[in-house]
């Protein structure tokens, strides 16, 4: 908790945030900029979120704050990354972040490359929503509750699956136990990340599973989708985003495959069951990530991304 006293320090000694989240915003970067975002704000200062609202996935919408948002050209003397690994995962203000002087990161990636002045990374954390969560509650002192607490809850709970992955600790539970006894509204939380599809994103659940194919005797399942596909039913990349867990909880697999093409860009993302670090497959392709959850962007097309990711699982499988 060392370096979460010095994050205390670079709050107080700066006025105006900019925080920067990563680019594909998830539950975690989003949860967690909020969650930093009202803290700031009760603590007097200046600060805005440097994530575009319309880069906001639909399901994330119910916690989202329009007026969090930066103005274009907006000046900071203080820039916060939060959930990202790397300066080149920065969504926004990448320039601007490598050229400051006063930078700072909180992150829970084991792959964290230390790119701020002062980092507080802590891979044991099962979000970096709960790294915000102790940072407010611990260390300086101000209990999360209302839309603060419902932030933090939704950064946490989306990064663990709903406290069900290997990521999750007893302290993660008790993070979210004291943000429940806080008043967060967690049934509607969960029902908003996890219970809620529109009728386009069921149909088409068929068309990506019928692309499965199985490899190394059923330890490794891929599914993709392609940019064709999601524009011919007026659908963006983010709304496929449940399914990217399907492949790795068929039966027997130990490595799911992800792909989605994208111009001649493909994104992998990889999830694994017990036995393997995809955060290391990852990391060998240029890409990083957790030990259960990892991603690359590779650029190719799609017959090569998946030769490509399957002689780098081949090797540890
Ligand atoms: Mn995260």
């Amino acid at each position: 908790m060392m370096s979460l006293n010095e994050i205390k320090k670079f709050i107080e000694d700066n006025d105006n945030f900019a925080i920067i989240g990563h680019a594909n915003p998830d539950g975690d970067c989003v949860g967690s900029c909020l969650g930093m975002w009202y803290m700031l704000r009760k603590l007097g200062k200046c600060a805005d979120v440097c994530i575009n609202s319309e880069d906001v996935p639909h399901h994330l919408k119910f916690i989202w704050n329009n007026s969090c948002s930066a103005k274009d050209g907006q000046q900071f003397d203080a820039y916060i990354a939060i959930d990202c690994a790397g300066a080149d995962r920065l969504s926004t203000k990448s320039e601007e972040f490598a050229a400051a002087e006063r930078t700072a990161c909180i992150d829970h990636h084991r792959t964290n490359t230390g790119f701020a002045k002062v980092n507080a990374v802590i891979p044991d954390a099962a979000a970096a929503g709960e790294i915000i969560y102790y940072l407010a509650a611990d260390i300086i002192g101000i209990t999360p509750i209302g839309e603060m607490a419902d932030a933090i809850y939704t950064a946490i709970v989306s990064d663990t699956g709903g406290f069900k992955y290997s990521s999750t600790t007893a302290r993660t539970m008790r993070a979210g136990a004291s943000l429940l006894e806080n008043g967060v509204e967690s049934a509607l939380i969960f029902k908003n990340l996890f219970d809620t599809y529109t009728k386009k994103q069921i149909d088409i659940v068929g068309d990506i599973t019928s692309t499965l194919t199985m490899h190394f005797n059923g330890k490794v399942a891929v599914i993709y989708v392609t940019d064709e596909l999601l524009e011919s039913k007026n659908m963006r990349f983010d709304e496929v985003d449940f399914i990217t867990n399907l492949p790795r909880s068929i039966e027997g697999v130990e490595v799911g495959v992800f792909l989605k093409k994208r111009g001649d860009e493909v994104k992998i993302s990889l999830r694994s069951g017990e036995s393997v670090d995809v955060s290391q497959i990852a990391a060998s392709l240029g890409g990083g990530g957790h030990m259960r959850a990892a991603g690359i962007t590779l650029k190719c097309c799609l017959d090569e991304a998946k030769e490509t990711i399957l002689k780098e699982i081949e090797k540890v499988i």
